[in-house]
Parts: structure tokens; sequence; C-alpha cells
């Protein structure tokens, strides 16, 4: 039992996951589909060793606190109920982005950290166990472990909530373009947010009929490379995740005014000839799914109004690999 690296990418949802039907097993209320980002990943070494007393997590050069740690010390705790490994580990890693926060995302990190720590500890998982072992630590991280199109099947139990590949190999010429606009922590951490949505948002039933409908009705528009489907799938799926946060009570958002604006953009471009999309996350930041043709013309345009070094364009990632 050795010291192992595993890296893991980032993914970006166009079905959403917003709500658990069981926090403590990280059972979703309904199933999601992601694309795998090629440009943000976090590369993460485990090594369970004799002289700890206690796990020892260090991210991006920083020790962490036990409390910052919980969610790590939570999927080490399952490694070692898994497999024979009883010492404590030694936990190091760094989030890979092309600028300062605002995108590391904990999908990428608690896929890495799955990989890595079920490796280190002896056990031998397939990709469809590393999913379950990584949904874990945090719910998107469920998807990172493929690449590509990926769906997070909702199940409904530990053994049957997992991520299966819908589309690994991603012959279709698509980006998805960053817009960061804040890359401060978010006040509404996501699983407060969309534990408060299930409890208090009247919309709650009709969200899950629209997951469902937006899944079957993605699929077929990717398969087919179908753009414009595609695209608006994903953009009314991501603004009626976001109104189960304006009608939660207390109502919150994650938008801030740039993010407003961007969206108005993005429609602007549309109107002028360019097919374009948005969709956002837990945060105020944009993403903004286009076809490679149109990079340029997306991206000088959100350059010129919120700054070239807010843009980063994106592409279909791969899955989780061993360095
Ligand atoms: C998603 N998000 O499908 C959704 C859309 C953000 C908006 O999953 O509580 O870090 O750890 O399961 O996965 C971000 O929340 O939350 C997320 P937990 P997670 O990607």
């Amino acid at each position: 039992m050795t010291a192992v690296t595993a890296r893991a990418h980032t993914n970006i949802a166009l079905v959403k996951y917003w709500g658990k039907a069981d926090t403590k097993l990280m059972l979703p209320q309904t199933s999601s589909l992601s694309l795998t980002l090629d440009q943000f990943y976090t590369d993460t070494t485990v090594n369970f060793v004799s002289d700890l007393t206690a796990d020892e997590v260090v991210l991006n050069g920083q020790r962490l606190t036990p409390t910052a740690s919980q969610k790590v010390r939570h999927v080490l705790d399952l490694v070692r109920q898994q497999s024979d490994e009883t010492r404590f580990a030694r936990v190091s890693s760094t989030n890979h982005v092309p600028t300062a926060a605002g995108l590391a995302s904990s999908a990428s990190a608690f896929a890495a950290l799955a990989g890595a720590a079920s490796r280190s500890a002896g056990l031998n998982l397939s990709r469809t166990d590393l999913s379950r072992l990584a949904r874990r630590g945090s719910g998107s991280a469920t998807r990172s472990i493929f690449g590509g199109f990926v769906e997070w099947q909702a199940g409904i139990d530990d053994a049957t909530s997992l991520a299966v590949p819908f589309q690994e190999q991603v012959d279709w010429p698509i980006a998805m373009v960053a817009l960061v606009l804040d890359p401060r922590h978010k006040k509404v951490s996501s699983t407060q947010g969309m534990q408060s949505s299930v409890t208090t948002s009247p919309y709650y039933p009709a969200w899950k009929t629209v997951v469902a409908d937006d899944l079957a009705a993605i699929k077929p528009a990717i398969l087919a490379q179908d753009f414009t489907t595609t695209g608006e799938i994903l953009e009314a799926n991501a603004m009626r995740m976001h109104a189960l946060t304006l009608s939660a009570n207390p109502p919150f958002s994650y938008f801030n005014g740039e993010s407003l604006a961007a969206m108005q953009t993005v429609r602007d471009l549309r109107a002028s000839g360019v097919s374009c999309y948005y969709t956002l996350d837990a945060g105020p930041n944009v993403k903004v799914f286009c076809q490679e043709a149109d990079l340029p013309a997306v991206t000088t345009r959100l350059a010129a109004q919120f700054g070239a070094d807010q843009v980063i364009v994106a592409h279909p990632g791969p899955g989780i690999a061993f360095l």
C-alpha cells in the first residue's frame, strides 16, 4: 500500500441535481446529466501511514482544520470500512483552475479523492463503484468519474445511485465558456440551498417533473448533435433550478447583477445570430454553451464586457485517471 495520485475533472450539469432524498447516503431527489470539462481538474494524493493519529488533509498547500476536512474524512472512513486499511491518511489535493478560485468544484475534488483513497487502501473499485464512493463526499462528484456526457442515475439506495457514461467520447465541436464573475466562496452552500428548496419551495414537486422531461428530451438531442434543442433544454433547466431558490422560504439567489447582465448578453448574441445558451450553478458565474465555430464571437463579446481574464474556454474532458 503506497501513495496513489488520481486526477479528476469537474463537470457542468446540463440537467441539474438540486435536492437530496437522503442526506446521509447522499441520494438525490432526481437523476441529472452533465458534461465533464477539460480545463478544471483536481490532483489528489492519498497515503495511509503509521505515523499519524488523525487524517491530515492539505488543500492547495494549506492544512485544513478538522471541521473543514469533515467530508474528506467521511470518505476516508468509508474506504477504511470497505478495506483492510486501519491507518490514518495523509491527503494532499491541488485544484487546477486557470484563475483564482470561482470554479474550483467539489465535483473534481471528491472524484479524485475516491480514486486515490480507494486505491491507496488496496481496493480496486470499478468506475461504477468509484462513482458511488465519490457520491458520499459530494453529489456532483458522482458524475466526475466519467468523461464526456454522464448521467447520475438517482437510484433508490447506496447500491443503485451511481454514474453511467452517456457518451464518453464526444465527437461534437462544442464548447463551454466559463465567465468568472465572482471567485469568492458562495454564501449559501449547495447543501443548505438545495435542502431549503426541497423543504420550502412550493415548486419542488414540479421540478421533479421538469427534470424527468428534460432528461428524456436532452438525451436524443445530444445523440443527434442537435445544438439548438440541447441549448434550449439546458438553459431552461438552469433557470427552473434557480426558480427553486427564489421560491424558497426565506428566498435566496446565487445571481449577482453581473450574472443578469451576462444572461442578457447571451440573449443579445442569440438575437444577432450567434447561437449560444447559458447555465449557472450555485454561484454567480455564468457558463455559455456554444459551438466551436462561434467561439470567437462569444469570447470577444464576453471579454469586451467583463474582461479577457474572466473568460475561460473549456471543452469536453476525460474521466478519472491515475497518475
Ligand atoms: C449540479 N450543483 O448538478 C448542481 C447544480 C450546483 C447546481 O451539485 O451537497 O457540491 O455536496 O451534494 O454536488 C453542487 O453541489 O452538493 C451541485 P453536495 P454539490 O451540479
